[in-house]
């Protein structure tokens, strides 16, 4: 990493004892570089469980709440995905009145066994959002499927924005024992059976084409020897007729480690092997003219309690930027079930850590069209610059290493070269007491979780509080900013 090293920090005097800090320094090309990559106008999405979708939208307000900052920055409603793995345990029925009928024993549990009806896609179009919508085929019965699908375009089809044939279904024989899954479902298996799968749809459809959400794989990388993978499913597996039909190549991202720790699991070195990972996948479906996404995003995929902290927080930004940045358009955060996963953006009646996270990318993002990685993953401290109209316009500062919230919190100095005048700039930071900090449902004291200073309301999601910028001068083309262990800085170019 350039220009690593130790010093002793001005605050040392102060606080009469030394406080490890580092500097590293990034280049800030003053044209858009030619291995940047172009930005999607709204890169972060939301993701939401099947069968919680009709309780999002009806029942657990906070979730349109919250919604409503990111459909600012957009100018248009959050893109929209429905799915999961109770997508997969979905049957469709014409004639049920209501959104969706299932039994649980115990409310944080997803349910194994679903049924919906025609309403559940009226809820679509009452969203307004541009909707990916996700439909089993792991039951293996593509008449139901096709039923439903037919259905979703008679009632919300100017809103469908793409469909799903199956959620990981490289996961279908291994974790679920998926009826369509047959021993050992390696890739030729899963492959041919995807291919068919599309070519049905794409024969009975009667919307818009393409339209298909193909891959939709819960991991970038084969689980068992030859196991289903976007290489195999594209080169080998897909048709031209097929790959005509097929809008988009998805995959979903959570950490590959099962780890508890957050000091490593939150840590730039641990994202950037995990992100690297979709790279040679991106470059082939952007060889055959298709862009790569990611359908759903967490920190873990296991209930893993550290991924409602500012850590998971951090990890998102961390994450969201480097995905975009390797070519990945779009990242949708999956919201599981409520007051159940923990990397949720909100409970029923409290804006979790992760909201922070996502909104602070996608603030990071917005309005710009060129985006490049100034690091290359190797030690802890992230730099990406957001390009607009050819120019610098935004630098977003990450320092991915843990703070416990006793003692010094150590600082990183991030110095921008090549800044091409020298100005006064403005920074927005989001920061909370230490690493493993949580929100609160407590609404009588203000959250210690902020963006420049201010906070999400447990009530309606409101920001509250005066928005805080920082200023920084730059001088002979070069700037410093000091950002903190698990801090994300905007600055604003
Ligand atoms: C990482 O980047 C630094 C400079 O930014 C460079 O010196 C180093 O060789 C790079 N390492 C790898 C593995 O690419
Ligand atoms: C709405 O939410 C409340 C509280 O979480 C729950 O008791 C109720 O069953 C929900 N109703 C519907 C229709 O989902
Ligand atoms: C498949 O779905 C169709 C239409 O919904 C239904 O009539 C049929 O019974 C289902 N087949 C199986 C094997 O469940
Ligand atoms: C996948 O499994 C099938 C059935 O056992 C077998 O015919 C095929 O050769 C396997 N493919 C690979 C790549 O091993
Ligand atoms: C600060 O960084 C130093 C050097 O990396 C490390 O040894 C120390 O544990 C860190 N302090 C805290 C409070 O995290
Ligand atoms: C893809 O190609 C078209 C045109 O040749 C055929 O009609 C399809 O049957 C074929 N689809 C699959 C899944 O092989």
């Amino acid at each position: 990493m350039a220009g690593l090293r130790l010093y002793l920090g001005a605050a040392a005097a102060v606080a009469s004892r030394t406080l490890a800090a580092v500097t590293v320094t990034y280049p800030v090309p003053s044209t858009t570089p030619s291995n940047s990559v172009e930005l999607d106008s709204a890169p972060v999405g939301v993701s939401m469980e099947f069968f919680m979708w009709p309780s999002y939208m009806t029942n657990i307000s906070i979730a349109t709440d919250c919604l409503k900052h990111f459909d600012e920055l957009y100018g248009k409603k959050t893109p929209t995905r429905i799915g999961g793995t109770t997508q997969d345990r979905a049957t469709y029925d014409p004639d049920f009145d209501g959104y969706v009928s299932y039994h649980v024993d115990h409310p944080l549990d997803a349910p194994m066994t679903l049924t919906y009806g025609p309403k559940f896609f009226d809820l679509i179009s009452a969203w307004g959002a541009e909707t990916t919508l996700g439909f089993n085929r792991g039951d293996n019965n593509f008449t139901n499927t096709m039923e439903a699908a037919l259905t979703a375009q008679s009632r919300a089809g100017e809103f469908l924005l793409a469909i799903e044939l199956g959620n990981e279904p490289d996961l279908y024989y291994l974790y679920w024992n998926k009826p369509v899954a047959t021993a050992p479902w390696n890739e030729t298996q899963e492959g041919a059976n995807a291919a068919q799968w599309a070519q049905a749809f794409i024969d009975s459809w009667d919307g818009e084409q393409p339209i298909l959400s193909a891959g939709v794989y819960g991991v970038p990388l084969s689980l068992q020897p030859d196991g289903p993978n976007m290489i195999y499913l594209v080169s080998e597996a897909y048709n031209e007729t097929v790959k005509a039909g097929t809008k988009v190549y998805c995959a979903h991202a959570y950490a590959l480690s099962t780890g508890t720790d957050l000091q490593t699991e939150m840590n730039h070195i641990r994202t950037a092997s995990d992100i690297s990972q979709f790279k040679d996948d991106v470059a082939l479906v952007n060889s055959i003219g298709r862009d790569h996404i990611i359908g759903e995003a967490g920190f873990h995929g296991q209930d893993v309690d550290i991924d409602a902290t500012l850590g998971s927080a951090v990890q998102m930004v961390d994450k969201t930027l480097l995905a975009t940045s390797i070519g990945l358009k779009q990242i949708y955060y999956h919201q599981g079930t409520i007051n159940q996963a923990y990397f949720n953006w909100w409970s029923d009646d409290q804006v979790e850590a992760p909201f922070y996270g996502g909104y602070f990318a996608a603030l990071a993002l917005s309005g710009g069209d060129h985006i490049i990685a100034s690091d290359n993953g190797t030690d802890s401290y992230a730099q990406y610059i957001i390009y607009k109209d050819g120019s610098p316009f935004k630098a977003v500062l990450v320092n991915t290493d843990y703070y416990s919230g006793t003692g010094d919190r150590n600082q990183t100095t991030f110095t921008l070269t090549g800044l091409s005048c020298s100005k006064t700039v403005k920074t927005l930071r989001m920061t909370a007491p230490s690493s493993d900090y949580t929100t609160t449902a407590d609404t009588s004291v203000a959250q210690q979780l902020t963006i420049g200073g201010r906070y999400f309301s447990n009530k309606d999601c409101a920001a509250i509080g005066e928005e805080h910028f920082e200023e920084v001068k730059t001088s002979g083309g070069k700037a410093s900013f000091t950002v903190g262990a698990s801090e994300a800085l905007i600055v604003y170019l």
